[in-house]
């Protein structure tokens, strides 16, 4: 039985209230303290500290007492090869988005704290306490900051007239390793920012898919486009964004519909028509220099 507005709307609720009561203020007191207390997990710049698997542990611990029978899926208890995104709700929570950020006290660290049901983000909340900006949406029932409906002011929408967010990411490897991701993301940058290419009005860099997602889907970006994130990254700023009249497609050409954890995104505003979404889809993916290829 599919969860209704009334029932998302209430998950969206507590979820904002968790994110406002229990888990913001813990981002903000630690944020900037931690420069001697991380440790590296793919590599030496993707990061995580105990302030991350604290948060993670508390909204566990809250979401099971309230839905048990919700599944759970978390940046910092997902197990590779074995973590499965079924069609039962599903809770896909980044504690702290933006660890980096945390880390160095640039204030773009948020809690991302989405909901799916049949693979399909349904509910969606990210707060970043040092902005006091809480994005909220559920299916249905709209998107709203800091509880006023989202508007996207109606414009064109031109690649060429657009600003990006692009992410430097933690994959770094250039050519050796036989993945060559990195090097495909720098020349798709190339392309879209020469102007023999996409001549695009500029690039920006949040640090955090969650805010990049929110900022796209407050007409602040016009897109969003990242290889290498996850599911807890991009679901909850995907509820928000679609309930915000924006669209997220595959990263990669031709791919217009992907799962939550497909890990390659290209998140695109509102405030236009589908066809100019689409188009605008199109010319972003003429620029795209390969495959990026990941796994889940
Ligand atoms: C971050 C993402 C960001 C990406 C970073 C990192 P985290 O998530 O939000 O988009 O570029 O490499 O993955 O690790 O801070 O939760």
């Amino acid at each position: 039985m599919a969860l209704t507005k009334e029932q998302l709307k209430d998950i969206e609720t507590k979820l904002v209230e968790l994110a406002a009561k229990q888990v913001g203020p813990l981002i903000k007191e630690h944020a900037g303290t931690q420069f001697e207390a991380f440790d590296d997990k793919a590599n030496q710049v993707d990061l995580v500290t105990a302030v991350d698997k604290k948060i993670e542990s508390i909204i566990k611990q809250s979401l099971s007492t309230l839905y048990p029978d919700f599944k759970f899926v978390g940046e910092e208890s997902y197990e590779e090869d074995h973590t499965v995104i079924g069609k039962e709700p599903t809770f896909i929570i980044d504690p702290i988005d933006g660890t980096t950020n945390f880390i160095h006290g640039y204030p773009y660290s948020c809690t991302s704290m989405g909901l799916v049901e049949n693979g399909v983000p349904v509910c969606g909340v990210v707060f970043n306490p040092h902005l006091d900006e809480m994005y909220h949406a559920s299916a249905g029932n709209g998107a709203f900051l800091n509880g006023k409906p989202l508007k996207v002011t109606e414009r064109e929408l031109k690649l060429q007239q657009s600003v990006i967010a692009l992410e430097a990411g933690s994959e770094r490897s250039s050519g050796s390793s036989g993945d060559d991701n990195f090097d495909i993301k720098q020349a798709t940058y190339r392309n879209l920012l020469s102007d023999q290419g996409g001549y695009i009005h500029g690039s920006r860099s949040c640090g955090s898919a969650a805010m990049n997602m929110c900022m796209v889907a407050a007409g602040k970006l016009d897109a969003y486009w990242e290889g290498g994130c996850w599911a807890w990254d991009v679901c909850a700023g995907w509820c928000i964004l679609a309930e915000a009249g924006g669209i997220v497609v595959g990263g990669n050409p031709q791919e217009w519909e992907v799962p939550v954890d497909e890990r390659c995104y290209l998140a695109v505003r509102g405030g236009c028509s589908q066809p100019a979404q689409k188009g605008f889809v199109k010319e972003f993916w003429s620029h795209v220099a390969g495959k990026l290829k990941y796994r889940w």
